[in-house]
């Protein structure tokens, strides 16, 4: 186990204190990083304090850390897991070779991308977010708000340590423009399409940390097989705090099922009207949400045949989630089927080698691992005595990158007319009406222990408190 040395300015368990010229680069970066957190972090509440989790050690039990923080004060710092002894290559051409301490200059460029990619989604989800504390449903929420943006904003810390540390003056001049692209900047926007998606309610948030921290998830757990061994120890510590995230999202949306459910039960009615005049949210709005996050995220995966993601894997840069899990680490001979539309209307299914469709097999793992929280919903529902369920739409539905971008697909997955899918969607999508219902909900519960009436009471403590502790001071 390493212990972090929270001692330093930069809190770290790389040895900083080693290397003056690294460091000073990173306490460079670190003013500026404030500032871009104090002017587009968390509206309004950089003076309250927040009862957090701050990693004291990176392993296991090294969570066990809470207490009252300013985030400002928040100790975001450098961590990586533990180095593993005599790790070898695991997948790809230079399968079995000794994993790559430094970043092999013929890889230089194709590594910078794929940690700038992945550095890109942390700040940009924090922006997303940014004013939802201005209307939280209850103390608890904020606070497990207030936790997600801080540990985004520490997986920022990690790619740009990674960037600082291996790719010299370029790595240092990406490093800044991670705080100078914005979410939803008409002239600068982020990289991959859903981190420019406004978060503007709860609903979205818990949508967001359920389907987008999951994307999170799979690349981390690919990059965590990376022969860049730097890299592939960071992520798996950032997966330590995305377990959280996804818990966030998992739990926000069944506990807005189950006030649904008791609202139905009380009225004594399905009806989505009258459910949204009692005040919560009905169940066929919330499929329409699952519906919009679930096709967004999809897309951050790429395309299903991609040279990049090929050679990526040829060269062990990045592997498929959980590598060990499967027999063939070469896959050379391999081939994974996937379906395309036929240009005519129909479907169909194409054999494409399986180095080119690493990003679907990335993709297929990510939707087996969605369908969780959809099994606990719909027991809560079953359990009810209603017939509704929720579910994931087909893949192909509303896609914007690879074979099925922009194809006229219905949530079963049958392709329709354009026309009828046009005619069709504000059933299959959230509607401005819908946001401005939404919307209408969205007013802030700040007192301890109350909670908004669209979503029910937390089940869950935070470190064995119970849901009326006072989880943030304002000032
Ligand atoms: N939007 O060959 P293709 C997280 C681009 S989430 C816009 O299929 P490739 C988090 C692509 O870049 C995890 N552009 O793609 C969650 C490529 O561009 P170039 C984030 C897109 O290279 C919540 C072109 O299309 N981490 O951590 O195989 C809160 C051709 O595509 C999109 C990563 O993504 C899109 N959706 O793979 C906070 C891991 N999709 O080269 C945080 C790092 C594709 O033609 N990134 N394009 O200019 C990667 O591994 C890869 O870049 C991708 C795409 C998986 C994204
Ligand atoms: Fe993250
Ligand atoms: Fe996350």
């Amino acid at each position: 186990m390493s212990t972090l040395n929270y001692q330093e300015r930069i809190p770290n368990n790389v040895d900083l204190a080693g290397n003056r010229q690294l460091q000073r680069a990173l306490e460079h970066w670190q003013p500026r990083f404030l500032n871009w957190w104090k002017e587009l972090g968390p509206e309004r509440y950089q003076d309250a304090d927040v009862y957090l989790r701050t990693a004291i050690s990176v392993d296991e039990n090294g969570w066990a850390n809470y207490g009252y923080v300013k985030m400002p004060d928040y100790r975001w710092g450098i961590f990586l897991a533990d180095q593993e002894r005599d790790r070898r290559i695991g997948f790809g051409d230079l399968y079995g070779q000794p994993v790559w301490q430094q970043v092999p200059a013929e890889f230089r460029s194709v590594l910078r991308r794929l940690i700038v990619t992945q550095g890109d989604t942390e700040p940009a989800s924090v922006e997303q977010q940014r004013l939802l504390g201005l209307t939280c449903p209850s103390l608890y929420d904020l606070r497990n708000l207030f936790q997600v943006n801080v540990e985004e904003g520490r997986h920022l810390w990690a790619m740009v340590y990674l960037l600082h540390a291996h790719f010299g003056r370029d790595g240092r001049e990406e490093a800044e423009e991670l705080l100078a692209r914005h979410s939803g900047d008409a002239d600068k926007p982020r990289i991959l399409g859903t981190f420019n998606e406004p978060i503007s309610d709860w609903l979205s948030f818990f949508m967001f940390t359920y389907f987008t921290d999951r994307d999170g998830k799979f690349q981390l757990k690919s990059l965590a097989e990376s022969a860049f061994d730097p890299l592939a120890r960071s992520c798996r510590f950032m997966l330590t705090e995305e377990a959280y995230h996804m818990h966030v999202g998992e739990n926000g949306i069944g506990r807005i099922v189950k006030r649904t459910l008791d609202v139905m039960k009380e009225i004594g009615s399905e009806d989505p009207e009258a459910v949204r005049r009692a005040g919560a949210i009905d169940l066929a709005t919330i499929q329409r949400y699952v519906n919009f996050w679930f096709s967004s995220s999809l897309d951050l995966f790429g395309s299903e045949q991609s040279s990049n993601a090929a050679s990526a894997f040829a060269n062990g840069i990045k592997g498929r989630p959980d590598e060990a899990s499967f027999e063939d680490h070469l896959a050379l001979d391999q081939v994974c089927e996937i379906e395309v539309p036929d240009g005519a209307g129909a479907m169909r299914r194409e054999a494409v080698p399986m180095r080119n469709a690493m990003n679907e097999v990335t993709r297929r793992a990510f939707v087996a691992d969605c369908e969780a929280g959809f099994i606990r919903w719909n027991r809560l529902i079953q359990k009810s005595g209603y017939q509704a369920r929720l579910f994931l739409p087909s893949p192909r539905f509303r896609r914007a990158i690879g074979a099925w971008n922009g194809q006229p697909v219905a949530p079963d997955g049958s392709i329709v007319a354009r026309e009828a899918w046009e005619a069709r969607k504000g059933g299959w999508l959230p509607t401005e009406a819908d946001g401005a219902f939404i919307r209408s909900l969205m007013r802030q519960v700040i007192e301890p222990g109350k909670v908004a009436g669209w979503i029910s009471p937390p089940a869950r403590k935070v470190n064995h408190l119970d849901a009326d502790y006072e989880f943030v001071k304002f000032h």
